[in-house]
């Protein structure tokens, strides 16, 4: 009699699947981790009161502390929902509000800025339920880096030769591997400023790299554009974005105006029977400031008698085109080579011309206003 009923038992089971679906076994109840609390930014050797929201049913949840890049943890600590009841500390406020708590002290192996992913993972009788939940997240000093002293010129002599150097002290409790950057902004009223960056890694004339001296070297050229005594304002910003109070210190720059020499044009020109003759004259600008300082260099004409050219001045011109008088007002004026700091026009002449000495007159001015002495040519037309 056992055995019949035994041997009926699956027959009725396959007889009753033909008519409805399989019974599912009720589905695990669904973990998901939200609601992280926890700073953007970890000090070292701080306490920090961790919490995250674990809907489920979950035992504990993992944090693991990932530096980037490494795959590997370098910190764990277990978050409960106990209310601080069975493990003693942990700041868990309320037990089972589905809020998992830990107090943390954050100890990285490594000082300085780096970056780590926080992973949680929640767990339910020693194993892992859900999906983890990963939150990036960087440990670094919270002290602001100090700039401890200035080394600068007080002065920038007009056309100095050779490089000085603009160096600031910077004193950062993580190393000079957190400061991410060295600025130096220049100011004086009514003058456009500046800013540069100091470097401490060996380049930008930086005598010795990762010695907390940030360095610039600049020469003559750094005075172009500029003139006066400006205010110069220091400031470091490390890896976490923290600032350091400024540091400032008065710099004079002084900028004298450029010079004309080699001046190349005919002194006597035959007047031509027909049509036009054209003369190339030019002038090299000795700018202390470098080419970048020049801003304008003019010539002037004037007649036998006196009166000006009519489309006086005439700008001369260091752009490397060669003359075309269909694209003159273009800066096509005959100049030889752009850029050597040599200005170039070309003097026309044609039949109707008088006869007799023309005066042409140089200036140049630079970007600071400051105007050369005039320079005086003539040419004698015959
Ligand atoms: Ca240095
Ligand atoms: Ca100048
Ligand atoms: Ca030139």
């Amino acid at each position: 009699m056992r055995r019949l009923i035994l041997l009926s038992l699956p027959l009725l089971i396959l007889a009753g699947c033909g008519k409805r679906e399989l019974p599912t076994p009720p589905a695990p109840e669904e973990v998901v981790l939200s609601q992280a609390m926890l700073p953007e930014m970890l000090g070292p050797m701080r306490l920090y009161r961790i919490e995250i929201g674990a809907a489920g049913e979950v035992d504990s949840v993992l944090l693991e502390a990932v530096p980037r890049g490494t795959g590997a943890a370098e910190q764990r600590f277990y978050l409960y929902d106990d209310g601080g009841a069975r493990h003693a500390g942990d700041g868990d406020v309320v037990a089972f509000d589905n809020i998992f708590s830990q107090q943390i002290l954050w100890q990285p192996t490594l000082p300085g800025f780096r970056e780590y992913e926080l992973r949680f993972q929640a767990s339910r009788a020693g194993r892992t339920v859900g999906e983890p939940l990963v939150l990036m997240r960087s440990s670094g000093d919270q002290r602001a880096p100090e700039v401890a002293q200035l080394l600068l010129p007080d002065t920038l002599r007009s056309g100095f030769s050779g490089s000085l150097l603009f160096q600031a002290v910077v004193i950062d409790s993580s190393g000079p591997g957190d400061v991410a950057r060295v600025e130096l902004t220049g100011s004086a009223a009514g003058k456009a400023s500046f800013d540069t960056l100091l470097y401490d890694d060996g380049s930008h004339g930086d005598p010795a790299a990762g010695d907390y001296i940030y360095s610039l070297a600049v020469d003559r050229t750094f005075g172009a554009r500029k003139q006066g005594a400006y205010t110069i304002r220091i400031a470091a910003v490390d890896r976490s974005g923290q600032r350091s109070p400024e540091k400032s210190a008065i710099l004079v720059i002084v900028n004298t105006a450029p010079l004309l020499t080699d001046l190349n044009a005919p002194a006597a020109v035959q007047r031509p029977a027909a049509g036009a003759s054209s003369h190339l004259v030019s002038v090299r600008i000795d700018e202390p400031q470098g080419l970048q300082d020049i801003n304008r260099v003019l010539l002037r004409a004037y007649n036998p008698d006196g009166t000006g050219f009519n489309n006086n001045p005439f700008v001369m011109y260091d752009n490397g085109l060669a003359l075309d008088i269909s694209r003159w007002d273009l800066g096509y004026r005959g100049d030889l080579t752009a850029g050597d700091g040599v200005y170039s026009m070309t003097v026309i002449f044609d039949a109707a011309k008088p006869l007799g000495v023309y005066r042409i007159t140089f200036t140049a001015e630079d970007w600071a206003g400051n105007q050369s002495e005039l320079l005086t040519h003539t040419i004698t037309l015959d």
